[in-house]
């Protein structure tokens, strides 16, 4: 199948690099968004969002006359639903006194709806958001018939998750593998023929609800994985053990690729989709609820260790939080551990100065925010390093210590080198590295 043009419904972090790429790739797009300050933002030729690589992308698919945005949908040869799924902030849903979080799927339910007026038989329309299983057949397809025409039969419908990484989002758009989950065969091909367009890994095609549940294993066992890494620098701090160097030696082992442990999991991906399956199972989803526990939990027990190195008590203390997104190299504060842990902190009594190198502007109610690290550092008492920014890892310990009068350093990532800092007089406290003496008494 050719298409000549496509609707990109959602501009956000998905859908605006996807539309630059059918663009610069030749393919007419109309990039769709509900949201008039982005669309007018992209206009101006600006962006609302920041990506390695995605303003050179945009300007090119602008300059080449294929990409134009606007509020509406329109008639087209495929539609590509890119919208977000969060979940309900007030509503719960409940099994055996365990609480799961409910996605929200309206959204995706608007955009959807956006598009029957257009749709005309032999389009493509695919499905990208996140999204529980079965909700390509059951949700999509409903609403997508009443323009009358049947899924599958008059026109194509697939499921084809986005996978790529923030930070890499271009590189890995072109390079990951794509799976195209189609309510038909037919429809799963057309999606291929789609994708084609730019994609050069490989494309496996399948049905849509295998497409669904790929998506949302891929993140789970993400989850789960960090979880045990969690729960490991839990169990090390307690035997006295360097959980770093316990990860790095077990990781040798041909069969072994444990992640690496932080003071909780953030974004919108890892710590929002397996919500998906215990919402969908429940009963079933019992290992996946449980390491949501452990990752949920950990700003917490984060928390814990800032209090052991301000001798039990963080009332008065000044701190200069380092980093506020929710992982590292990245300007995305959304669903971040470290801004919850700066609030706790803040909460705790202490006096939180916080410095996000990629946003430097953040603001938030909770604490302070200042636009530079010496502003961060230059009373505090105590610095906390909540994420691993290259940066941060490549500060040099002299410096700091020319910089701020403080002499206690936390590192949530394990990634400071703690003989270098110890060496200028620093006492460090490393997540994860118990200090119970390793020698027979
Ligand atoms: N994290 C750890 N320890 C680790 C790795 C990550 O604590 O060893 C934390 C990070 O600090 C962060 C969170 O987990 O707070 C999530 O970060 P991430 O790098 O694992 O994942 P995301 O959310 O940036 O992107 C993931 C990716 N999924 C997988 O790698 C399976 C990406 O490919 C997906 O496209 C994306 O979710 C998505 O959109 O679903």
């Amino acid at each position: 199948m050719k298409f000549k043009k496509i609707c990109i419904m959602g501009l956000g972090y998905i859908g605006l690099p996807t539309a630059a790429m059918f663009a610069v790739n030749g393919v007419q797009v109309v990039g769709v968004d509900v949201n008039p300050k982005i669309i007018e933002t992209l206009q101006r030729g600006e962006l609302h969002i920041q990506e390695p690589g995605l303003r050179i992308a945009v300007k090119a698919a602008v300059k080449s006359g294929n990409l134009r945005v606007s509020l509406q949908p329109e008639e087209a040869d495929a539609f590509i639903v890119a919208v977000p799924t969060p979940f309900y902030e007030d509503k719960y849903g409940e099994y055996n006194g365990r609480k799961y979080k409910l996605a929200d799927m309206r959204a995706v339910t608007a955009a959807t709806e956006a598009i029957v007026p257009h749709l005309r038989a032999g389009n493509l329309v695919v499905l990208e958001s996140t999204s529980p299983p079965r909700t390509t057949l059951d949700l999509v397809a409903p609403i997508l018939e009443k323009s009358g025409l049947k899924a599958g039969q008059d026109f194509y419908l697939a499921y084809s998750p986005e996978r790529v990484l923030p930070g890499q989002i271009l590189r890995e758009l072109i390079e990951n593998a794509r799976v195209i989950g189609g309510v038909t065969p037919a429809s799963a091909e057309a999606g291929r023929d789609l994708y084609a367009v730019f994609v050069k890994g490989e494309i496996v095609t399948t049905d849509a609800t295998t497409a669904e549940m790929v998506k949302l294993m891929e993140n789970t066992y993400r989850d789960v994985n960090i979880a045990i890494a969690n729960e490991f620098a839990r169990l090390a701090e307690r035997f006295g053990v360097n959980v770093w160097e316990a990860i790095a030696i077990a990781n040798l082992h041909p069969r072994v690729k444990i992640l690496r442990p932080g003071p909780g999991v953030g974004g919108h991906c890892i710590s929002v989709d397996p919500w998906f399956f215990v919402e969908s199972a429940p009963d079933l989803a019992s290992l996946i609820y449980q390491s949501r526990q452990v990752n949920d939990s950990q700003p917490h027990f984060a928390l814990e260790l800032v209090r052991r190195a301000a001798a039990g008590n963080l009332r008065g203390r000044r701190v200069a939080a380092l980093g506020l997104s929710f992982k590292e190299d990245v300007d995305d504060l959304r669903e971040s551990p470290a801004v919850e842990l700066a609030g706790l902190m803040q909460r705790e009594g202490a006096q939180v100065k916080a410095f996000e190198p990629h946003k430097p502007d953040a603001h938030f109610e909770q604490f302070e925010t200042v636009p530079t690290l010496e502003e961060a550092c230059n009373d505090a008492e105590l610095l906390v390093l909540l994420v691993g920014h290259t940066m941060f890892k490549q500060l040099d310990p002299r410096q700091v210590a020319a910089q701020t009068p403080a002499r206690i350093i936390v590192d949530m990532r394990g990634v400071l080198d703690r003989k270098a800092w110890q060496a200028e007089g620093f006492v460090v406290f490393t997540l994860g590295v118990g200090s119970a003496p390793q020698k027979v008494e």
